[in-house]
């Protein structure tokens, strides 16, 4: 499945420039940062003299990923950037990229494992097959050239790989991810402290879990539950780094679609993380001005009435699905 054709091209690619600039989404996640600083880490030691920036790690703010990643601010100058290669990692669309410095590169390459969207990079590999982008660069390392992955390179990879899986819950998971995974673990990979890195909790996100359960809905009858969680909660809670928490609506008996409304400090607009168990519902997401994977996307309130219309489309969705499926038998 390894685009070998890609490969080739990327590799001249590289070597044309001296300046790398890589590229995360907005709010990056294990993926996109894993995906980014496998990437830099990979080439700085192939290519010593060449010089590899990861842009905008200014902008995060999420504690465990600040811990987790080489994060230091090396204030890159825009002259830098115009003479450098962009790559761009985990996201399919120019809005959701973290910083706007992406325009400034000479040329640019894509890899992702969301649906394409458009095309805007002079190079893409996008596979949405894939579970995660560290699959994709995973692959591409490993056939490049296996013995220039080092342990932290395979940290970063791993991590990618069980957070956009789920620790391998996912159905997207594909044979070759576990294949993947196993060659990470060869290289030595150091998974204890991965696991740690990503999943030790704090005392107050435990507490702030049980007051989205509070909050929530549950129609098990239809087989919807959201969660509408107060503006106020974060700060009440004192949760540093917010998210949608949408994954604590995740499997509970009858529910098949989930969904989680959430203010976003950043853009300061109320968004919305959307699950499914089975039936897509990323054209749903497509609606109200998001979009994503099949059975999980992101959205967005743009007016105040949404937050009723999204819902009242979940529960029609829904109703002529469960229609649908009663009939049948
Ligand atoms: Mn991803």
């Amino acid at each position: 499945m390894l685009a070998k054709k890609f490969l080739k091209t990327f590799i001249k690619k590289i070597e044309k420039y001296k300046n790398i600039s890589i590229f995360f989404h907005e709010l990056p996640d294990f993926d996109a940062l894993g995906s980014s600083f496998a990437l830099r880490n990979f080439l700085l030691t192939k290519y010593p003299k060449k010089i590899i920036n990861v842009i905008g790690v200014d902008l995060i703010k999420r504690q465990n990923v600040i811990a987790f990643f080489p994060l230091k601010n090396n204030d890159v100058s825009d002259q830098e950037i115009k003479n450098s290669l962009g790559i761009i990692v985990d996201t399919p669309t120019k809005d959701r990229i973290a910083t706007e410095k992406y325009k400034l590169c000479h040329e640019l390459c894509l890899i992702d494992h969301h649906p394409k969207i458009k095309n805007f990079a002079n190079l893409e590999w996008i596979d949405e097959k894939y579970p995660a982008t560290c699959q994709m660069i995973a692959e591409l390392l490993l056939e490049w050239d296996k013995k220039n992955i080092s342990v932290s390179t395979s940290n970063y990879l791993y991590a990618g790989i069980i957070t956009d899986t789920n620790r391998f819950l996912y159905s997207a998971v594909l044979p070759s991810t576990y294949q993947i995974v196993s060659e990470l673990v060869k290289i030595g990979c150091q998974r204890q402290k991965v696991h740690q890195a990503i999943y030790t909790r704090e005392v107050n996100d435990l507490l702030f879990q049980k007051h989205v359960i509070k909050k929530a809905h549950f129609d098990q009858k239809l087989g919807l539950a959201w969660v509408k969680i107060p503006k106020k909660s974060y700060h009440h809670y004192k949760i540093r780094y917010y998210n949608s928490m949408v994954n604590t609506l995740a499997n509970i008996n009858k529910i098949k679609i989930w969904l989680s409304f959430y203010y976003d400090f950043d853009s300061k607009q109320w968004k919305g993380s959307l699950r499914s168990l089975s039936l897509p519902i990323n054209h749903i997401a497509q609606k109200y001005h998001g979009g994503g994977h099949k059975l999980a996307a992101g959205f967005r309130i743009l007016k105040h009435c949404e937050f009723k219309k999204i819902l009242c489309d979940l529960k029609k969705y829904l109703q002529e699905k469960n229609k649908f499926h009663n009939n049948k038998i």
